[in-house]
């Protein structure tokens, strides 16, 4: 046989697809003992978002989900840096059908379909598109709290970006507000990490918020910087007690421009002086180590290429990776 045998439309190592979903089941169906077994599950499905809309820079992130399953082939099922192998149960649901120009519309949609995960114990993992998808999967775990938000849910989002302002250009469902829509519902925690762009009123905003707490790119990278920033300093030693001391459910959001654009240079918005990918390890390890958490949903967005082998494709494929070898 002359074929590569290689099927680029599924995540590397993903599991088929076919028994995925109890079909007699919504996460309506779901009692407080299965709640606590989807909290409990190591079970994850990805789902492509390939929506670009209200991008204000670089387009693209509609490609981002081939580009990173494609990419996600260069890895080896044992991956070494945590001498483990990648064998967890997970698949790969395919892309949805997203509504071009509908932000909210497509975020209906993504609701429905994580929703459809949940009944099965299987937990998101979200490949954007732009930012403002993650309303999608965070509204879906809100649903499942009695309180139907997010007080009993710790949020930690990696970004170059606040992405708190009310509205953008008159834009309240865009990729700019994004983390004032998610703050809209209630978050028990928004951690900000790798933040080093944010607007005066973005700055007010956070101001004596007691549940927001802001981890700059600044003193992550220069551990033992003072940084000239007014607020308090928090270091990287910092953040870690920080991951350390968090309880209960976590959702994660990433941004790939959190990155430095030297290691990851096709985002929707660049920004120098990023996080490297060490850091991001890291933390990821530090979550792992963390047995108080239970990591309930995961989305990486704002990948935005259109090119085969691009290299922020790749970095954003070993995120998925690494996240899955640890928590899958
Ligand atoms: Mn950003």
């Amino acid at each position: 046989m002359l074929f590569n045998t290689y099927e680029p439309g599924k995540f590397a190592f993903s599991q088929e697809s076919i028994d995925l979903y109890d079909s007699n089941k919504t996460v309506d169906d779901l009692n407080k003992g299965s709640v606590d077994e989807f909290r409990k599950s190591k079970k994850w499905g990805i789902i492509g978002v390939p929506f670009d809309s209200t991008c204000s820079y670089h387009h693209g992130s509609r490609y981002a989900p081939t580009l990173i399953r494609e990419a996600s082939f260069g890895f080896e099922q044992y991956n070494c840096e945590f001498d483990r192998l990648l064998d967890g149960e997970f698949y790969d649901c395919g892309d949805l059908n997203v509504v071009h120009g509908n932000c909210m519309k497509t975020c209906e949609i993504l609701d429905d379909s994580v929703k459809e995960l949940i009944g099965s114990n299987i937990k998101p993992i979200i490949i954007g598109g732009e930012h403002s998808v993650s309303l999608g999967s965070i509204s879906a775990l809100a649903s499942l709290e009695d309180s139907n938000d997010l007080s009993d849910i710790t949020v930690i989002h990696l970004d170059a970006h606040r992405d708190i302002i009310d509205e953008y250009i008159g834009e309240k469902y865009s990729h700019a507000s994004i983390m004032k829509r998610v703050y809209d519902l209630n978050p028990k925690e928004l951690i900000q990490i790798g933040i080093r762009s944010f607007s005066i009123e973005e700055k007010e905003f956070v101001e004596n918020k007691e549940n927001i707490s802001s981890f700059y790119a600044k003193n992550i990278r220069d551990h033992n910087d003072n940084g000239s920033l007014s607020e308090q300093v928090k270091t990287f030693e910092d953040l870690l007690s920080k991951i350390d001391s968090i309880e209960g459910k976590v959702y994660i959001s990433i941004d790939m421009d959190v990155f430095d654009p030297s290691i990851a240079p096709s985002v929707g918005n660049p920004t120098p002086n990023g996080l490297s990918y060490r850091d991001l390890q890291s933390i990821f390890e530090s979550l792992s180590f963390n047995e108080k958490i239970d990591i309930i949903g995961f989305d990486l967005v704002e990948l935005a290429s259109d090119r085969l082998g691009d290299v922020t494709a790749v970095l954003a494929a070993k995120i998925i990776y690494d996240f899955l070898t640890l928590f899958s």
